[in-house]
């Protein structure tokens, strides 16, 4: 069944931001694995040893604009790469933490989803 929105979208997406940039081969990155639909790669400003970026190739600002107006194939792409990249890491032994920040409250950077996977130290409490 069609999700259908109570409300209009209120992303606009800059195709000018840097992932933007990065999918057009504007920018160079260094990728870890790359699908159909999906890239993943590793952040510029890591702030664990492992910090891996997984974004989708489509025009999506947040997590939410992409859950709510991406395709099934799209989806399901994303899900299946953070989980490749997962297994290509070998996160399973020691933990990991996925994270996507959206908008002002969250101090989201680059307006382009994109989930960070973090691991390879003790990540500490994400709520105090
Ligand atoms: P966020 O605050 O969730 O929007 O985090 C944006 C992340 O993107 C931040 O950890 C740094 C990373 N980043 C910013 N510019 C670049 C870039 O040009 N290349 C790569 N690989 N990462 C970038």
């Amino acid at each position: 069944t069609e999700y259908r929105r109570m409300t209009p979208m209120a992303y606009s997406y800059d195709d000018q931001n840097i992932f933007a940039k990065i999918l057009r081969g504007e920018i160079p990155n260094d990728t870890v694995l790359e699908t159909e639909h999906s890239l993943a790669f590793r952040d510029i400003r890591p702030q664990a040893p492992l910090h891996i970026l997984v974004i989708p190739k489509g025009a999506y600002v947040t997590f939410d604009h992409f859950a709510q107006n991406a395709s099934d194939a799209e989806i399901a792409d994303y899900v299946r790469t953070v989980g490749k990249v997962c297994e290509m890491e070998g996160v399973e032994a020691d933990g990991w933490r996925l994270i996507s920040n959206a908008g002002e409250n969250a101090v989201q950077e680059v307006p382009h989803l994109h989930v960070h996977i973090l691991g390879g130290r003790a990540l500490g409490r994400m709520l105090e």
